[in-house]
């Protein structure tokens, strides 16, 4: 990553310039789950790149011509390419860049990891194997892992005890080391979403 502020762009903010090449930029915010999806991806593959927050309460003017609705998350490339939405950033990404394919390459196993993911609910249910693509770490645990991030903050503390595989994969991911890397702790995240359900934009900022 780039050594460049995490604090969050607003309205009036300078537009960044081009993406420099080597480089690709992701256009992010620190407690959103989708965009961690994409963070993920980049640190599991080791990807040169820079990450330009946005204030999502006080969008700058031209993040509008990054995504014509201003989400979140976004990346751009050298070429000033834009590619937008968590799963096709995520699979744009395992498509380009060399190293670890994240989804498996035969093309029938791929579309099974996809369309697991629209059926998450049955998934979990079915798991048979330490993670959910297999014995090791694959595309569609990072992009589900998000939303298990946040359970504690949901103040359900027994939520897994009926689903005993389910709990073991928390376990399993935890201990990854590209999840462990980009943890963000149950404080903070309250932290967080105390000021933004105040509509504070000081949120995204919080704790830096
Ligand atoms: N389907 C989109 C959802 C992205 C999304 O909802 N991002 C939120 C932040 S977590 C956002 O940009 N919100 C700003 C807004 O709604 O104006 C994806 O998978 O990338």
């Amino acid at each position: 990553m780039s050594g460049e502020s995490p604090r969050s762009l607003g309205k009036g903010s300078p537009q960044p310039g081009p993406v420099p090449l080597g480089v690709i930029r992701l256009y992010s915010m620190r407690f959103c789950p989708f965009a961690q999806r994409t963070r993920l991806v980049l640190k599991a593959k080791g990807i040169k790149h820079e990450v330009v927050n946005i204030n999502l309460k006080n969008k700058p003017e031209w993040f509008f011509k990054k995504h014509p609705l201003g989400l979140i998350p976004v990346l751009e490339n050298s070429k000033g390419q834009l590619i937008h939405d968590s799963s096709i950033t995520c699979e744009y990404l395992d498509d380009v860049y060399p190293g670890k394919k994240l989804f498996p390459e035969d093309p029938y196993e791929k579309a099974l990891q996809k369309m697991n993911l629209e059926l998450l609910s049955k998934v979990l249910n079915r798991q048979r194997t330490t993670f959910l693509g297999g014995n090791s770490v694959s595309m569609i645990d990072y992009l589900i892992w998000p939303w298990f991030e946040r359970l504690e903050l949901y103040e359900i503390p027994n939520c897994l005890d009926q689903t005993p595989a389910l709990k073991l994969w928390v376990v399993a991911m935890r201990n990854d080391p590209i999840v462990a890397a980009l943890l963000t702790d149950v404080k903070t995240f309250k932290g967080f979403y105390d000021l933004y359900f105040q509509n504070n934009p000081d949120a995204f900022d919080y704790g830096l």
